[in-house]
């Protein structure tokens, strides 16, 4: 190590420490960060702005229309690069920098690393208050940037020009970590972004990040051997972690050796091919008949990578068994031990390989396999009928047929809210590891196209399917003009179905009156008729409306061979959804009210509550 030093800004050691950090992707060593996705203002147009133009060339700088948008542009592409890669957003200070909360709370809750560089008030205080500053009455220390504390895995403020060296190197820890990633907030004071310091030239020299993965503890590793020896009905739920660590084969070898059946969550969707036999699909509230079915009888649940989160558990009323022993495999501690599982603290795709050889020639019984071969047939049987057309208003299932028929599992499947995730997690057949990208942690309404946009630069030669409801179209649509003018195609399919349809079909579930859900339900002196397919085409889109299945079908395919995005847009039925499999979820009805229906609901809830474990 020499002594030397280089005379930077703050903003230009920032930009230059991040075109030094690399990875390994396939053998080939690339930069580690994907690009930066930027809008500027006052707050980062001089200092960071500046940097990022001297470094164009090795780290590129993309703009978008929105903040929140192009945050989960960058976060899309780090869940599609599996973890291994990720990006940079910085917005001005103010409203550029709080449209980027919901963006990180979604990257925090999925566990994605994104690194968020909102620029911040100065930290001389001299010209305060600054155009958009927050004021706080009682507290000099506050700014608009505070919010994004709960939010981030690791937050700092960059008060001083040389604090960006430890705070760069604890970013890089939570950033590449497998249980502690999530998201980073750099709060840039904007005169602290255009301030010089003499930086080690040690700081900006190359280093490789690899992914850890941690071995598991010895005791903890017999103790789940031990446990999954005795079990006669054993399954395992695939989350986010197989496909993060990479796991999938390792999956596959492991289910197949010893004849475990494989469910799974909307996360790990895609950790086995939809035609393996082992592959009993959905889980949980959105789930397969098949998983379903398993999941009520096992006795032993082995949990890979999940969160465990309600909607994969059935708000915990979906395992019945009285004997059931939960393994919680992950690297994260806090995840591990939810709901009092046996921990297996390590990386999904190590732990899966000693248990597999700790656990010999030990399979399940045939009776169980048998069980799960026939709770699929069964479930393909429904999945079949509600995907084939008919000439009624389309419902989504249908739509995804549709989809599926004329693209295949091939494509990549991008969506985020509204009935879809519901109905793409039992229904799409996904294909390869990461063809199916589902945010179903935050379920943020308006991830969509942005997600798609950056799955497309993670996976630039996929094909690119995002859909999304007429309600997370309105939401934001923005990055549909971004994704023209970078030229990354997509192919977007809008179910118009006028109006928040699955929480207009939750309210009738729960005893609620329709009212404020779909748009005819709602206050309003013109009904509104939006023409989605006119509005697409403002921002450079290809678009079609097809008026049925058959139509959407072939537009698909002509659709197929345009290069730029494509929108097409259909109308749905809002009230049709899928009905074979699933499972009750804990939404809270009313103990008291003057309408008899709610207090119908809320006696088949509290009957419900009766199958909760706690
Ligand atoms: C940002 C955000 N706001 C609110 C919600 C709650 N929410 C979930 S789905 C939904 C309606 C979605 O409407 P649409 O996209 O048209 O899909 P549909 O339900 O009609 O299938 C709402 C309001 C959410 N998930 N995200
Ligand atoms: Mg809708």
């Amino acid at each position: 190590m020499t002594n030397k030093t280089i005379r930077l800004t703050m903003a230009q050691a920032l930009a230059r420490f991040m075109t030094r950090q690399m990875t390994i992707i396939d053998g080939n060593k690339v930069p580690i960060f994907g690009g930066v996705f930027a809008i500027f203002g006052h707050g980062n147009v001089a200092g960071f702005g500046e940097a990022l133009y001297q470094v164009r060339e090795e780290l590129p700088t993309y703009r978008a229309h929105n903040e929140q948008g192009m945050a989960h542009a960058a976060i899309a592409f780090a869940k599609a690069s599996f973890r291994r890669r990720f990006m940079a957003a910085t917005s001005s200070i103010g409203p550029g920098a709080t449209n980027m909360v919901t963006a990180a709370a979604l990257a925090h809750v999925n566990r994605l690393p994104v690194l968020l560089l909102p620029g911040e008030v100065f930290a001389n205080r001299a010209p305060d208050p600054v155009l958009q500053q927050v004021e706080s009455f009682g507290d000099g220390t506050v700014s608009a940037n505070d919010v994004f504390r709960p939010v981030s895995r690791y937050f700092d403020r960059i008060t001083r020009p040389e604090q960006i060296i430890p705070a760069l190197n604890r970013a890089m820890q939570v950033l590449t970590d497998p249980a502690e990633c999530g998201p980073v907030t750099l709060s840039l004071c904007q005169d602290v972004q255009a301030e010089a310091y003499d930086y080690p030239e040690a700081f900006f020299a190359e280093r490789v990040w690899t992914p850890r993965r941690p071995m598991p503890d010895v005791n903890e590793l017999e103790a789940a051997v031990a446990a999954i020896r005795t079990a006669e009905k054993p399954v395992i739920i695939a989350g986010g972690g197989v496909l993060y660590s990479e796991a999938a084969e390792v999956l596959r070898a492991f289910a197949e050796r010893h004849g475990v059946p494989v469910m799974e969550t909307n996360a790990g969707k895609s950790s086995l091919p939809h035609d393996h036999p082992l592959n009993m699909g959905s889980v949980g509230v959105t789930g397969s008949s098949a998983s379903n079915l398993l999941a009520e009888q096992a006795d032993l649940v082995l949990a890979v990578g999940s969160r465990l989160q309600d909607f994969t558990t059935g708000s915990w009323a979906l395992f019945k068994a009285d004997n059931v022993r939960i393994i919680g495999l992950n690297t994260q501690v806090f995840d591990a031990y939810k709901h009092r599982a046996m921990p297996l603290i390590a990386d999904a795709k190590v732990g899966l390989d000693l248990l597999d050889g700790k656990l010999g020639p030990w399979h399940a019984s045939d009776a169980w396999q048998a069980t799960a071969k026939a709770a699929k047939a069964k479930w393909l049987v429904s999945a079949k009928a509600v995907t084939d057309p008919t000439n009624a208003l389309p419902s989504d299932a249908q739509v995804i047929g549709a989809v599926h028929r004329a693209r295949g599992s091939g494509a990549t499947l991008v969506c985020a809210s509204g009935g879809l995730p519901g109905e793409l997690h039992k229904l799409w057949p996904a294909g390869a590891p990461g063809s199916y990208h589902m945010e179903y942690g935050y379920s943020t309404m308006g991830y969509e196209i942005a997600g798609g946009l950056g799955v497309k630069l993670a996976k630039p030669h996929d094909d690119v399917i995002v859909m999304l409801g007429d309600g997370s179209y309105m939401m934001m649509n923005s990055e549909i003009a971004t994704s023209v003018m970078l030229g990354k195609k997509l192919t977007i399919v809008v179910l118009d179905n006028r109006g928040f349809g699955c929480i207009n079909r939750l309210q009738m579930a729960t005893g609620g009156a329709n009212f404020n859900n779909l748009l005819k339900d709602t206050f309003h002196e013109t009904l509104p008729d939006i023409d989605f397919a006119a509005h697409a085409a403002s921002m450079g889109a290809w678009v079609r409306k097809a008026a049925s299945i058959a139509e959407l079908e072939s537009a698909l395919a002509e659709a197929d061979k345009v290069e730029r995005t494509t929108v097409l847009v259909i109308d749905t039925d809002p009230l049709i959804s899928t009905e074979a499999g699933g499972h009750w979820w804990d939404v809270a009805v009313p103990e008291v009210s003057v309408r008899p229906q709610v207090n119908a609901a809320r006696k088949d809830y509290e009957e419900a509550l009766k199958g909760q474990r706690l």
